[in-house]
């Protein structure tokens, strides 16, 4: 191939590109559209008779001005489309229905082309690319959707999610706020004060709970397609995180930390991060949700806890380490981490196919309990020892230990009882904020482990195995070094 000249190069690619009906412009390992439609296809076989369902895309949201948040397409609405862009609706029928003289039980609608807005924004699919990248044998552009001849009141059901009511109403003709207005219309969607339809049973055919609990059923099992990508993302976090214990150093600040993470995650081709990362040093650690990530110099004897998730072609990891910002733990911190290392192995023994998620935490929580009692840190097991009365929560393990992940970080799924090919994490913490009612030596402490599991019939897969748990080899790893470290940029101030 090197001996090509360009052009032929050129021609070469683009035969194999049009040969496999592949695009050069996009990565190969995308879900298929044979996934989608089987999917679709799932999501039938669950309708009610006689019900459609309607699901519209995410709407695009402002950031200031006239910039625009990256837009991130609705999980359910991927998940049965493979459909990026926004704008658009989709419908299945549960039965044929018969459109404009075609028989079929599904259509989507999308954005209308637009040669100005695609100078800007790139290429649009538009009707014929619905057919024949997605897959959908009837599509129509978003104009289209007010004329089309479908009569709701003839179904049983009609089911969607219901709106909040925070869809803005662009320029454009058609929009998601447009296609939004024209389905209230068709279907007699009863308008009023309330951001939320409020509609006693039996007042009409309109149904918005039963859709979300089809989804749940559907998105918690994984299959195989999904699996290949949730192993990825969680394998390239884990990478993340292990390459990071090789490169802290006390005087970075809690940004560079986050950013080393999230070099390896697009050095890995993982487009974003599932959620907003979570990199807190110090006390910082104890905000559970900390995504500031602001402290500008982390300090020498701190732990930093790192909950961070990278997302690889739409499918997100979620794990968590707590490191020594020096490389070694205080005997306090090894304690507290190796507390909440052995909760979380506890977790593990108790998951598999058949375990509830109650069954899980309540393992977790008991060493952690235990523990906390046996160091004095908790002077009893009753409430109130045990309770913070200001949040009604475990005073130090204030969180649950387990959920789905996937197209979402807390992803659609059951959370009753553990079934094969679930993925879950398994996140015990514990967390001692400066002025807690004990020894101040324990003060400022968070610890949190965080690891991603496939459920299976007998057991887990343990998906973030790249990432060191023991606190060992933790404190191993970080005494590696790290191509970070040889990154010798100018200061900001001039001086050399
Ligand atoms: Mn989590």
């Amino acid at each position: 191939m090197k001996t090509l000249p360009l052009f032929g190069s050129l021609l070469f690619l683009l035969s194999t590109a049009s040969l496999f009906g592949q695009n050069a412009n996009l990565p190969d390992d995308l879900l298929s559209e044979d996934f989608h439609a089987e999917r679709r296809e799932a999501l039938r076989a669950k309708m009610p008779n006689n019900s459609v369902a309607v699901i519209f895309s995410n709407p695009v949201r402002n950031r200031a001005n006239d910039v625009n948040y990256v837009y991130h397409q609705d999980p359910n609405f991927y998940y049965l489309t493979g459909h990026r862009e926004p704008h658009s609706v989709l419908l299945l029928f549960k039965e044929k229905q018969r459109i404009e003289g075609k028989q079929t039980d599904e259509l989507i609608v999308v954005r209308q082309h637009n040669a100005l807005k695609e100078l800007y924004d790139g290429a649009r699919l538009g009707k014929k690319g619905a057919q024949t990248d997605l897959g959908f044998s009837v599509a129509y552009e978003g104009p289209s959707f007010a004329d089309l001849p479908i009569d709701f009141s003839k179904f049983d059901q009609v089911l969607f999610y219901d709106f909040q009511n925070d869809v803005r109403d662009t320029k454009e003709k058609a929009d998601l706020y447009d296609l939004i207005a024209t389905f209230k219309q068709k279907v007699g969607y009863p308008e009023n004060s309330s951001p939320t339809l409020q509609l006693e049973p039996q007042q009409n055919n309109l149904d918005t709970k039963t859709l979300d609990s089809l989804m749940q059923e559907l998105r918690g099992i994984k299959t195989a397609e999904e699996l290949d990508l949730l192993r990825k993302a969680v394998k390239i976090s884990a990478l993340g995180q292990k390459e990071v214990m090789k490169a802290i150093r006390p005087g970075m600040s809690e940004l560079e930390v986050q950013g080393m993470h999230e070099f390896i995650y697009k050095k890995y081709k993982a487009e974003y991060e599932g959620y907003p990362s979570i990199v807190g040093a110090g006390h910082n650690g104890c905000v559970l949700h900390y995504i500031e990530n602001y402290k500008p110099e982390i300090e020498d004897g701190e732990l930093i806890l790192m909950d961070l998730g990278a997302e690889y072609h739409g499918y997100t990891a979620d794990v968590t380490r707590t490191i020594p910002v020096n490389g070694k733990f205080t005997k306090e911190q090894k304690i507290i981490y190796d507390l909440v290392y052995q909760a979380q192995e506890a977790g593990m023994k108790v998951c598999r196919d058949g375990a509830t998620f109650k069954e899980i935490y309540n393992a977790t929580a008991e060493v952690v309990n235990q523990g906390l009692l046996e160091l004095g840190i908790f002077k009893s097991l009753e409430k109130e020892d045990m309770i913070n009365p200001a949040t009604g929560r475990n005073r130090y393990y204030p969180h649950g230990c387990c959920h789905h992940i996937g197209l979402d970080v807390h992803d659609k799924g059951h959370y009753d009882t553990l079934r094969a090919n679930m993925v879950i994490t398994i996140e015990p913490g514990i967390y001692i904020p400066e002025g807690s009612p004990c020894d101040p030596k324990w003060w400022d402490i968070p610890v949190r482990i965080e690891d991603d599991f496939l459920v299976t019939e007998d057991g887990y897969e343990l998906l973030s195995d790249a990432a060191p748990r023991k606190s060992e080899e933790v404190e191993k790893v970080m005494k590696q070094p790290s191509f970070f470290n040889e990154v010798d940029l100018p200061t900001l101030g001039g001086e050399e």
